[in-house]
């Protein structure tokens, strides 16, 4: 029988957890400061969404889990990179991440830019240092897919775009150009990195393409839809920023019924984009409705 989704999402959690336990320096390896940060930034917490996307078309593509995981932990070691790099005071300057002090406040700034730094370099060496699919060529496919999700042309870019708009006016085609790459390509990436562990026809891994941007932009509205509603408690992280930091979102261009009424869009082109693959696509469309229900 078929595990019920809160049981496989609670067993994947665990696997990534212990996989990046294993994969991270550990702390009394010199230098002992700077591994303790790292494995602080990355272990005990976050809900693990672009593993558990990484896992669910893994799962669709036939893959074997222990290739997938090498895979999972290289893009929620780009994510955990991320969000450290993101609370800098030089950036969106935040002090609560994940319901704990962030990297730089538990540590210092320096301490937080090496640890993010460190976290991209160790995500490169996940996909690099194991066999991840039979055909070499597959793999530095995967390797090039996540380097161009990260960089400038993906998600640093996107945080470069979302800095710029701070204090203007976008056009909802200029905000979800800013999330396709902000925060819609890594989510692109650990759907399509499953499916590269494993075989799939061309068609296939188009239409997973296609979920994967949808499912990008739909978790995105649901951050600024939670932004907007939560409380920092529930979050985990300063509520209400954008707002109070005057940046152009979902729910300042559209108000909270429209954004919900595109989530609603969004979720059922995701949902059109699995269609074809029937039950295979179990978890994705699971996955697809924890985004949307979730409430942090
Ligand atoms: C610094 C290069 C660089 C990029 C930063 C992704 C990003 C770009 C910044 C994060 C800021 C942010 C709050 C973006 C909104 C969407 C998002 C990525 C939310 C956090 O992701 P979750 O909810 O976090 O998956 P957890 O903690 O669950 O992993």
């Amino acid at each position: 029988m078929t595990q019920a989704f809160p049981n496989w999402m609670a067993e994947i959690q665990a696997r990534v957890e212990r996989a990046l336990s294993r994969r991270l320096p550990a702390a009394d390896l010199a230098p002992c400061r700077l591994h303790a940060a790292m494995r602080y930034s990355v272990l005990g917490g976050g809900k693990r969404v672009r593993p558990l996307l990484t896992f669910a078309t893994g799962e669709l593509a036939g893959a074997d889990p222990a290739r997938v995981e090498h895979a999972a932990c290289a893009v929620e070691l780009i994510h955990a990179y991320s969000l450290v790099h993101d609370d800098l005071p030089c950036m969106d300057d935040d002090r609560m991440r994940r319901g704990k002090p962030t990297t730089h406040v538990e540590y210092d700034e320096a301490t937080a830019l090496l640890v993010g730094d460190s976290l991209q370099s160790l995500a490169f060496s996940a996909i690099a240092e194991a066999r991840l699919a039979d055909d070499p060529a597959q793999q530095l496919d995967m390797l090039a897919l996540l380097a161009r999700a990260a960089g400038s042309r993906g998600m640093a870019g996107g945080q470069a775009i979302d800095l710029a708009a701070v204090g203007q006016q976008l056009t909802l085609e200029e905000l979800e150009f800013m999330h396709i790459h902000k925060t819609g390509a890594l989510i692109r990436a650990a759907v399509l990195l499953g499916a590269g562990c494993g075989k799939l026809a061309p068609a296939e891994r188009e239409a997973l393409d296609h979920f994967g941007k949808c499912t990008g932009l739909l978790f995105q509205i649901v951050d600024d839809i939670l932004d907007s509603e939560a409380d920092s408690a529930t979050l985990g992280k300063t509520a209400g920023k954008d707002a109070a930091q005057n940046k152009p979102t979902y729910v300042s261009i559209l108000g909270v019924p429209r954004a919900h009424e595109m989530a609603n869009q969004l979720r059922s082109q995701a949902q059109a984009a699995l269609d074809p693959f029937g039950p295979r696509a179990r978890r994705l469309a699971e996955l697809s409705h924890f985004i949307v229900a979730r409430q942090f």
